[in-house]
């Protein structure tokens, strides 16, 4: 069965549900709430990744999200924080998180490794070329598939020298990071040789600007978040099919049942 990692951003910007979660009452209400509809994790992140973003400093970001960490830990949820320094990563696993999720695949903080080996959390290692602030002007590829393959396996080597073993690694093509339009649709299409590196994957579509571009050639501020959702469930089905671990997601209920469909249609969920 395919995972779903709810997105719980405490932050002022993030791309698509900027603002409507910063208070940590309010995103612990939100935490709880993909729990219901379905998310197995609640990743928690204090700080935009938005292209263009401006970084946040540790302190601040750890403000944002320890509390609401703290609290969906002690209801039982798997947490993940979704971070790319090292001290908030730390904070986050005394605190209960069991999965830290660093878009920069431990090349942000020369720390994160480290920390992460000792800390026996589990780790995603996402293909990640740079800050938010100029992500585009590493867009440059001669064969996409096989870059974005080599440079996850120099992460997942990198983690296993810092004592990180691949059974603790999760894996990231890193969806709309150093890729712009059509570039994200090669990366889904070879997901199925990422997958063959050999760890967990996870794959995070959401909502995301390369989807809105299929919807409509016209601007993507004008495609609601009902139709990314819908999107959204539909390549959470595919990156399953593709044989990925976990899908990341905003709308947990719609890629719930998408996945439940998908699920019939092999034969697995067949008791009716
Ligand atoms: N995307 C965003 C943030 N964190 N983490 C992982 N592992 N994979 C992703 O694709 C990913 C991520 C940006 O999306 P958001 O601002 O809507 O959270």
């Amino acid at each position: 069965m395919t995972a779903i990692m709810g997105i719980v951003n405490v932050t002022p910007d993030s791309f698509s549900d900027g603002g409507c979660y910063l208070s940590a009452d309010d995103a612990i209400a939100r935490g709880r709430e993909l729990r219901a509809a379905g998310a197995h994790i609640l990743d928690v992140g204090g700080e935009s990744t938005r292209p263009g973003a401006a970084r946040v400093e540790p302190a601040e970001e750890q403000a944002r999200v320890l509390p609401v960490i703290a609290a969906l830990a002690a209801d039982g949820a798997v947490v993940s924080i979704d971070t790319m320094n090292a001290a908030t990563a730390h904070a986050a696993v005394e605190l209960g998180a069991r999965i830290v999720n660093d878009v920069s695949g431990g090349l942000n903080d020369p720390d994160m490794l480290g920390v992460v080996a000792a800390s026996g959390a589990d780790v995603v290692l996402q293909h990640w070329r740079g800050h938010s602030a100029d992500m585009y002007a590493h867009a440059v590829y001669d064969d996409l598939v096989p870059e974005l393959v080599a440079e996850l396996e120099a992460r997942l080597a990198a983690a296993a020298r810092a004592g990180i073993s691949p059974d603790r690694v999760i894996l990231d093509p890193g969806i709309g990071f150093g890729k712009r339009g059509a570039q994200n649709w090669q990366a889904l299409r070879g997901l199925d040789r990422v997958v063959a590196i050999g760890p967990r994957v996870l794959v995070g579509t959401s909502r995301k600007r390369f989807l809105a571009e299929a919807l409509a050639a016209a601007s993507d501020d004008e495609i609601s978040t009902a139709r990314r959702d819908a999107a959204t469930a539909l390549t959470s089905v595919l990156a399953a099919q593709a044989g990925a671990w976990a899908v990341r997601v905003h709308d947990a209920a719609a890629t719930r049942d998408a996945l439940a469909v998908w699920t019939h249609w092999q034969g697995e969920g067949e008791h009716v």
